[in-house]
Formats: structure tokens, C-alpha cells, sequence
């Protein structure tokens, strides 16, 4: 008996063992599958990423020239591609100095063109609200298109009613830049571009020469500067008027954008859009963007039919600081724009409104873009507490913004 019960004791003993044995050979094969599949996740992942890279990027620098047209008058139009070898690639043209398409990468590494523009010259020499160009020599409105500096009176060549825009009909938008330089350094591919805009030009005072450089950084970002110097005392507010879509354009309205402006302050405005010369709070108002917020949220209550305003930058005007940032949460696409001007318009394409197609042929509907277009408040030159856009002879004007091109 007490035999009989030592061997059934053994064999529950070697059945536990057998049983416990089994368990750990399965949890074995569990953790094999598991991680063998966490492996090939993961290594397909990067292939992917790599892949993507590849496809989109020959992982260097680049700048190449080409013709792209020419002018009524028959003046030859380039255009220069910069690629930073990162995934964004811009191309730009000499007619205006115009960004006539940016590449980004969405979040999965695909690229595409996030700026409204036209496949071919021709597009932009039908007419165009300003898309991607320099502006100059005075971005914005300066109102009743005249301004006294030294005690005599300028009279400008009013394009928008009594008031001048963009620098008048003939501004820097519509004219041919010279490229100085088209250059790929190992941190940065690099476009300068210069045009001299003759005293008298538009009704401005003074020879001023203007030097704008674009260049793209192996950080992912989009510089900008504008130089100039003048022969006589002028006024002088250079900026871009690139219309981003951080879905791509053309595929709908920037509704859904997330917007941040970094500005407690506005400058209110008249009937014709130029200011009355007071800054105002956002706090309360449609107008507060110091929050990430969509930009289609309150764009209803705002009188004009949508955003078109300038904001009083927070900091100090003459020294880089953050700006603004736009944050598209379908593609992932995050823009984040640094100035040292004073001043941002945020302008919401109320003007668009689908009879203007583009690239591919692309519909460009009202609230299809937003430009962020840094620059002094309009109307200065009449604005004497308005931080001013005076250059005399022997200054440098000199301004940055850069945007930053990420995806989260
Ligand atoms: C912005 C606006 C103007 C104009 C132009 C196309 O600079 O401030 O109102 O519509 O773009």
C-alpha cells in the first residue's frame, strides 16, 4: 500500500513536471512569435522610412536652374529647384521671385506641394492674387497712396481705390529678378536674388537695391531675408505672399487648420482696410490665435467675411522670435514661422473663390489657403507710432522669417 501510494506520488510529480514543462515550451513559442513579429514591424517600418527618403530625396543639397518662359516683353523667366535633402524641395522662380511649388513630407513621409501656384508661367502672367511672390516695395496699404518723410509729399500709383497695394501695379511681384547666386553648401542650398527698383518707380523716392535671399537648411527650415539700401530716403516693408495649404494644395479649404499667432494685439482698420492707427486687444475677440485654435472655429463672426488682419508681434521687433504656427492634422504637416518684423497679416484667401484653378488643374476655393506674410504694419509711412519703415542712405534694411517644416 504505502508502495502503491510512493509511486502515484512520483507519477504526479512527473505529470506536474511534464505539464509545467509544456507550459514553459508554449510561452517560449509565444514570446518567439511575438517578438519575431515586433522585428519584422519594426524593420519594415524603417524600410519604409528609408524607402521614403530614397524616393523623395537624393540625401543631399541641391540647386539646379532651368528656363521656365518668358515675359510679354519677352524677357527670360528661370527657375531654380532647391533641395535640402531632407524631403522639401522648393522651386522658385525669377518673374516676382515667386515660390511656384514646396514640397513637405506628410507624416508618412510622402511628399507634396503645400503652395497654391500655377504649372506654368503663362498661369501667373493671367493675373493672380499675389501667390508666392516678393512683395515690395511696400507690402500692405499705405492709404490715400501718398506719405510725407522729410517735409516733402510722395504721390503713389493707387491700384486699390484711393489706397496703394503691394507696392502698386508694377511691384516687386511683377518683375524679372537677377540671380546672384544658386548655390548647394553642405548646410544649406541657397537662392539670391536681387532687383533695383529705380527712384521714382510707383511714385517711391530713391534707387533702392534689393537683395532677397531663399535657402533651404539641412534643418528643415525655409529662410528668408530681404536686404536693401537706398540712394535717397524711401520707405521700405518687403515681405512673401506665399498662400500654404499643409494638406497640398488645392484639396480644399485651411477650415481645419490649427493656428497659433503669437500677438496680444491687432491694429483695427477703416472701411479701406488701412489702420486708424490704434492697437487692440484679440483677448475676447475672433481675432485670438495665442492659442492653438482652427482657424474655421470663429471665422463667421468676423465682419469681413474671413481673416485679413495684421497682428502686433509680442517681442522685440528687430529680433528673431516665434511668430506663428499652423499645425494640419490630417497629413501631420506642422509650419512654425519666426520673424523679426513687428508685424504678421493673417489673410484667409477671402478672395478666392473657385473660378481660379491651378496646379493639375485644381480649383482654388475660398479659405483654399492662408497667408502669414510678415512685415511693419500698413500704412506707417502715415503711422508716425507705428514702428517705422524709414530707410535713408548709408542704412541697411535687413529682415529674416523662417519657417520651420516638421510633422507630428
Ligand atoms: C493680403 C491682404 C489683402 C489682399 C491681398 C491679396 O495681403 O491684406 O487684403 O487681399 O493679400
Amino acid at each position: 500500500m504505502l508502495m502503491g501510494l510512493y509511486i502515484q506520488a512520483r507519477e504526479y510529480r512527473i505529470m506536474d513536471y511534464r505539464i509545467s514543462r509544456s507550459l514553459r515550451m508554449k510561452k517560449r513559442i509565444l514570446v518567439g512569435v511575438v517578438l519575431t513579429a515586433v522585428v519584422v514591424y519594426v524593420s519594415s517600418c524603417c524600410e519604409m522610412k528609408c524607402c521614403a527618403k530614397k524616393c523623395k530625396e537624393p540625401g543631399k543639397m541641391s540647386v539646379k536652374t532651368e528656363q521656365f518662359g518668358k515675359t510679354a516683353d519677352g524677357q527670360q523667366v528661370d527657375i531654380v529647384t532647391l533641395t535640402n535633402g531632407k524631403g522639401l524641395t522648393a522651386r522658385i522662380m525669377t518673374y516676382g521671385g515667386i515660390i511656384v511649388s514646396f514640397e513637405a513630407p506628410d507624416r508618412s513621409g510622402k511628399p507634396g506641394d503645400i503652395v497654391l501656384g500655377f504649372d506654368n508661367l503663362d498661369g501667373y502672367l493671367k493675373g493672380n492674387p499675389y501667390f508666392g511672390a516678393i512683395i515690395g516695395r511696400y507690402g500692405n496699404r499705405i492709404g490715400g497712396a501718398k506719405f510725407t518723410l522729410d517735409g516733402k509729399e510722395y504721390k503713389l500709383a493707387k491700384n486699390e481705390g484711393e489706397n496703394i497695394l503691394h507696392g502698386g501695379a508694377g511691384g516687386f511681384d511683377k518683375v524679372v529678378w537677377k540671380i546672384e547666386k544658386a548655390e548647394a553648401k553642405s548646410s544649406k542650398a541657397e537662392l539670391k536674388l536681387s532687383y533695383t527698383s529705380k527712384d521714382g518707380e510707383e511714385g517711391f523716392p530713391g534707387n533702392l537695391k534689393c537683395l532677397v535671399t531663399y535657402a533651404l537648411t539641412s534643418d528643415n527650415k525655409l529662410e528668408m531675408k530681404y536686404e536693401a539700401t537706398t540712394d535717397k530716403p524711401t520707405v521700405v516693408n518687403m515681405t512673401n505672399h506665399a498662400y500654404w495649404n499643409l494638406a497640398g494644395a488645392g484639396s480644399g479649404d485651411v477650415l481645419g487648420h490649427e493656428l497659433t499667432i503669437n500677438a496680444d494685439k491687432y491694429t483695427p482698420v477703416d472701411k479701406g482696410l488701412i489702420p486708424t492707427g490704434e492697437l487692440k486687444d484679440v483677448k475676447d475677440t475672433p481675432l485670438d490665435f495665442t492659442k492653438p485654435m482652427t482657424i474655421g472655429a470663429r471665422i463667421k463672426q468676423i465682419d469681413i467675411g474671413g481673416y485679413d488682419h495684421n497682428y502686433v508681434l509680442n517681442g522685440k521687433a528687430g529680433k528673431l522670435k516665434f511668430a506663428a504656427k499652423v499645425y494640419e492634422p490630417t497629413s501631420g504637416r506642422v509650419m512654425e514661422i519666426q520673424t523679426t518684423e513687428p508685424g504678421i497679416q493673417f489673410y484667409s484667401s477671402i478672395g478666392l473663390n473657385g473660378s481660379l484653378k491651378g496646379k493639375d488643374g485644381k480649383a482654388y476655393v475660398k479659405y483654399g489657403a492662408l497667408c502669414l506674410e510678415t512685415q511693419h504694419y500698413p500704412d506707417s509711412p502715415n503711422k508716425p507710432t507705428f514702428p517705422s519703415t524709414v530707410l535713408r542712405p548709408g542704412e541697411k534694411y535687413e529682415t529674416t522669417t523662417i519657417h520651420t517644416f516638421s510633422t507630428k
